[in-house]
């Protein structure tokens, strides 16, 4: 931290310049100490080394480089020649490398030399030398900034390489000092000045770099963003603020700080995860909405972990204090579900913002303890808010992400959704990423947390800017975040606030931090409170005075009592206060109980499935792919004898419930053409880029939109997405697929802590649809099985409870339960269900096995009988052929689930078994459709019941559904299960042991 310092005091001291000119003449001629300067850089910090030519001393190690292949190509590293092949490589003029005569003289016009005269070299080196000098500063200042309010941590960076790299092409002496040096372009330090002395420039450049501010911004490609970030720091007297708003600070942080020493006094022994510390992340937050709020945003979406969360419900969005102090009294809930602890809970309030007078909606998501997995969530819950406003531009509905140090850089999601953030279909047009950096994660330091220098690095792959703070510096952190809300506003990309402090105390109030940080809690123990400093500060410079700042504490100490006194009134928490996504208006009304059709009328699935199969209306001039020519006449000639396959059935049900004004969405690898080139919504023109041709964006005029998309390679992120984006319009199919459901369990946390529990814990509901293409079909251990037996698992119906039986039966187990499992063996099914999903009066979860190679299988159709009007979902499919027809003379019925369905009747048909076997398919696994069950069960009396399955025993539905069979039978028959062994992995890389293994499991399945 003193480096800096160090190093700058001496090179303006006399003596100094002589040992800076001596040491860089020492080191090496520029050029020399460039490479050296280079190589350091690249090995301990890599900003130097992501961004060649960004600065003048390592252009010139890029241009050696490139002297060197034009002499010789294999001389240099084969990526060098590869870049070098691509024509990629030009100087910029703005970039050039510090050397004399590299670039045309012509190209200066230097201030102080004489009109028209060629300037000497020295002249040229001087003030190339100051150029490379104010870049270094915007590079790496930050490296040796003032962030550290304890002064210990600083980015690693081995002896003072980054001291020497500012100053790595000083080589001025105190004669030089008062000389007037013309400024650049790329530099706003000079205000309407033009040219300055170069101690100003120096001491200028030292205060905005590395003061209490760290700005890194460099490394993005954008000249015009970083000429924009130059000039909200250098330009002088951008860090004043008037009175009033300093005052309004203090204010605010009076607040911060006030609430956690109120609930530290009256609930000492609760965990509450303290700001204490950082409580400057309270003004910060509400700085950065006010600026926002001025800018035209109107919504606000957070995502937050544990840290401060209370503070920030009840300072930022002011959440009436009473509910959170009932939340510290362990009353009982008024409501259904099972809740979550109170730093967990979301919220949603919507109120005028006071500096603005504008009114504001603010939403915190609930998320789990899972650190970083509501980022995602928060994401697709802002993007859709955009959508259903038409806010193409994230103009008036923004999200704020807030992160803990240790978690930023430690979670992959993070990365993942940085991912999301430029494409098309998942950006929210700039997320504020606000990190809580207390320099420590539990009880682990950066050092061993983290190998970058900073927890921010993350952020560096989408060019967004990070702004690191000394959190200990309001007006610095106000600046910062002011200029973090009109980066968004202007560039609708993101951007980073790291907020340096630390943590007052343990990882949660209970915990000890001395055991394990002793000499970082030393210096914090005697390490005045941010909220102190700034008063001293304040009264010092004569802002306010002592008692002012004592009546505003005790202001707030007052409001608090009063919110205290009216919590101890209450006698029950309610769970809905803490809803972060409130549905207005769409239970009203509605009886819980009744299932609107899913069938149509059938000119409508007529429509839908002519225009599904035609080519685009301009098909003179549209290019389409000659496999795809006959995709369409397939489709055709199926709408002609108004049967449909699985691509088609989809299409029904996407495009009725489009015709109903119901959005669908419709994300995830490859979806748009499908992963098994069966869907093929997306028609590309063979010779024109980009134009494409989506039939369901077509079907009628006054449809509602339909956007598919191909996602990013990932499945924590997308599957969050997609979450949060069905959190925000009940009214919205929203599905998720997974390129092959074996992939799905990479986002195993949003599937357990979201949406398998989100409605319990959160009292909020969702009607995301996740399509996991799910079957044993020889490819291998991970394309074979969505590991059904793991949701099926987490289903909450109890299997020893057979409900009441009546109409209503199966709507009331969709009522209770918290998710839907269901494998469908025919497109109809399928369309029903999909369609069922916004049929129902409230929502949930729909987790769908979808197939492979039944999307292509001859037997894999529908009739549109099936799923025209007065047609619905079917439960269980019974045995419609000799079997069912004639039960009594059944010896055996094999019920299973989903595509072994095919394999089995094949079987049967081979065998000739058909009157002696019944196959029952059970297409809603769960909630487990015991009615049916136990009335296909008295349908054979007589005959032995099996559970066929292609699982393996300890996988796939069987662990499910053998209780469930018991309890549906009164336990008064048994099941028995014929299917592979238990196993380890889900399937076997042989083929042969495939073919074994299934042929074993039809004989067994299909043998009286
Ligand atoms: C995914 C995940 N892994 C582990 C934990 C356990 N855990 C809770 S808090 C914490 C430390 C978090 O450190 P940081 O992100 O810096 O936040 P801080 O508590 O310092 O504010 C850990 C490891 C968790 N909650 N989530
Ligand atoms: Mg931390």
């Amino acid at each position: 931290m003193h480096r800096a310092h160090t190093a700058f005091s001496l090179a303006l001291s006399p003596m100094a310049h002589k040992n800076f000119a001596t040491w860089l003449l020492k080191s090496s001629s520029s050029q020399q100490l460039a490479k050296v300067t280079a190589a350091a850089a690249v090995r301990t910090y890599n900003s130097a080394a992501a961004e060649p030519f960004a600065n003048g001393s390592t252009a010139s190690y890029v241009e050696e480089m490139y002297n060197a292949w034009l002499r010789d190509p294999t001389s240099v590293h084969t990526s060098w020649d590869a870049y070098f092949r691509s024509n990629s490589y030009v100087s910029p003029p703005n970039l050039a490398p510090v050397q004399a005569n590299t670039l045309p003289l012509t190209a200066f016009n230097f201030g102080g030399a004489v009109a028209g005269a060629a300037p000497d070299s020295k002249t040229i080196d001087d003030h190339l030398a100051v150029q490379a000098i104010i870049r270094s500063y915007q590079i790496r200042g930050h490296n040796i900034a003032h962030l550290d309010p304890l002064e210990i941590n600083t980015p690693e960076l081995p002896g003072n390489s980054s001291t020497k790299s500012i100053y790595a092409n000083f080589s001025f002496g105190e004669q030089d000092m008062d000389r007037q040096f013309k400024l650049p372009s790329t530099t706003f330090i000079g205000g309407d000045e033009a040219s300055l002395p170069l101690k100003e420039i120096l001491n200028r450049l030292e205060n905005v770099y590395c003061n209490k501010i760290g700005v890194e911004f460099m490394f993005i490609n954008s000249l015009e963003q970083c000429n924009w970030i130059r000039k909200r720091f250098e330009t002088p007297g951008v860090l004043n603020f008037s009175p009033e708003e300093k005052r309004l600070i203090l204010a605010r942080l009076t607040r911060a700080t006030g609430f956690e020493a109120f609930l530290a006094k009256k609930y000492s022994s609760e965990k509450r995860f303290g700001l204490e510390g950082c409580e400057i992340m309270i003004p910060a937050l509400k700085e950065i909405i006010d600026v926002s709020t001025e800018l035209g945003v109107e919504s606000v979406i957070m995502g937050m972990p544990h840290r401060g969360r209370l503070n920030t419900l009840a300072n930022v969005c002011r959440k009436p204090l009473n509910q959170i102090f009932t939340q510290f009294a362990g009353l009982e809930a008024a409501d259904d579900g099972s809740g979550d602890v109170k730093y967990h809970l979301g919220t949603y309030i919507e109120r005028l913002n006071r500096v603005t007078n504008k009114n504001i909606r603010l939403a915190v998501v609930a998320n789990p303890s899972h650190l970083e997995a509501v980022d995602p969530v928060v994401q697709g819950k802002t993007r859709a808010e955009q959508f259903y406003r038409g806010d193409q531009e994230g103009k008036k509905v923004m999200s704020i992400l807030i992160h803990g140090d240790a978690a930023f850089c430690g979670q992959g999601v993070v990365y993942e959704t940085m991912h999301l953030s430029d494409l098309p279909d998942y950006t929210t047009h700039g997320t504020i990423h606000v990190v809580a950096n207390n320099q420590i994660g539990f009880t682990t330091d950066p050092r061993f947390s983290r190998s970058s220098p900073y927890c921010t690095d993350v952020a560096r792959v989408v060019n967004a800017p990070i702004f690191h703070v000394n959190a200990d510096d309001p007006e610095a952190v106000m600046h910062v975040c002011k200029v973090a809300a009109e980066w968004r506003a202007t560039f609708h990309k993101d951007c980073v606030i790291d907020l340096v402090g630390y943590r007052r105390n343990g990882h949660n109030e209970i915990d000890e931090p001395m055991f394990t940080q002793p000499l970082m809690y030393q210096k914090i123990r005697k390490h005045k409170n941010c909220l102190d400093l700034y008063a001293d500060k304040l009264i010092a410079e004569g802002t306010v005075t002592g008692e002012e700042v004592k009546s505003v504490a005790a202001k707030y100490e007052n409001i608090c009592e009063e919110a205290f006194a009216l919590a101890k009134t209450e006698t029950h928490v309610k769970y809905k206060d803490w809803l972060d996504s409130p549905w207005s208006g769409f239970f009203e009304g509605k009886d819980p109980l009744k299932v609107a059709p899913t069938g149509v009328k059938e000119e409508t699935l007529i429509h839908i499935g002519n225009r599904f199969s035609s080519p685009p209306p301009n098909a003179a001039e549209f290019v389409i792919h000659k496999g795809l020519l006959r995709v369409l006449a397939a489709r055709k000639a199926m709408v002609d004898e108004k049967v449909a396959d699985w691509a088609l059935g989809e299409a029904m049900a996407f495009g009725s419930l489009l015709k109903e004004g119901i959005h669908v969405r419709l994300s995830g690898q490859d979806v748009e053409r499908g992963t098994f080139s069966h869907r093929h919504h997306v028609l590309h023109h063979q010779l024109v880029d980009k134009a494409t041709y989506n039939s369901l964006q077509h079907m009628y005029p006054d449809q509602a939109p339909y956007s598919v998309s191909n996602s990013s390679l990932s499945e924590y992120a997308v599957l969050g997405f997609e979450h949060g984006y069905s959190m925000t319009n009940p009214n919205a199919l929203v599905l998720w697929e997974a390129q092959f459901g074996d992939f799905s369990n990479t986002a195993q946390s949003i599937i357990d802590q979201f949406i398998s529990s989100g409605q319990s814990k959160w009292v909020r509901q969702s009607g995301l649809v996740m399509l996991l293409p799910h079957g044993m079909e020889g490819m291998g251990p991970e394309h074979s099985s969505c590991r059904v037996e793991r949701f099926l698992q987490m289903s909450s119906d109890d299997p020893d409870y057979f409900p009441p039986e009546s109409d209503e039966f199966g709507v009331r187990q969709l009522h209770d339960i918290n998710w839907i499992v269901a494998n469908c063996t025919t497109p109809a099914n399928y369309y029903h269900i999909l369609r069922r999903q916004i049929a129902l009066p409230f929502r949930k979860p729909l987790i769908l096995c979808t197939p492979k190679s039944l999307l292509r299988h001859p037997e894999a159709k529908s009739p549109f009988s099936e799923m025209s009007e007065g047609s619905e979902f079917q439960r269980i499919i019974p045995d419609n052929g000799p079997a069912g027809q004639n039960p009594s003379s059944v010896k055996k019925v094999v019920f299973c689930s989903g595509r072994v369905y095919y394999d089995l009747t094949k079987t049967r048909k081979e065998k000739q078994l058909e009157g002696e076997i019944a196959i029952v398919r059970v297409e809603q696994v769960s909630p487990f459709p015991f009615d049916l069950v136990k009335e296909q069960a008295n349908l054979y009396k007589n005959a032995e019941l099996v559970w066929a399955q292609e699982e393996h025993k300890n996988q796939g539905s069987w662990t499910y559904v053998q209780p469930r069979f018991l309890t549906a039978l009164n336990h008064s028959r048994d099941v028995s299960y014929v299917g592979r062994a238990c196993g380890a992995s889900t399937a076997t890389g042989s083929k042969a042991q495939h073919i074994r293994e299934l042929n074993a499991l039809l004989n067994d399945a299909i043998s009286t």
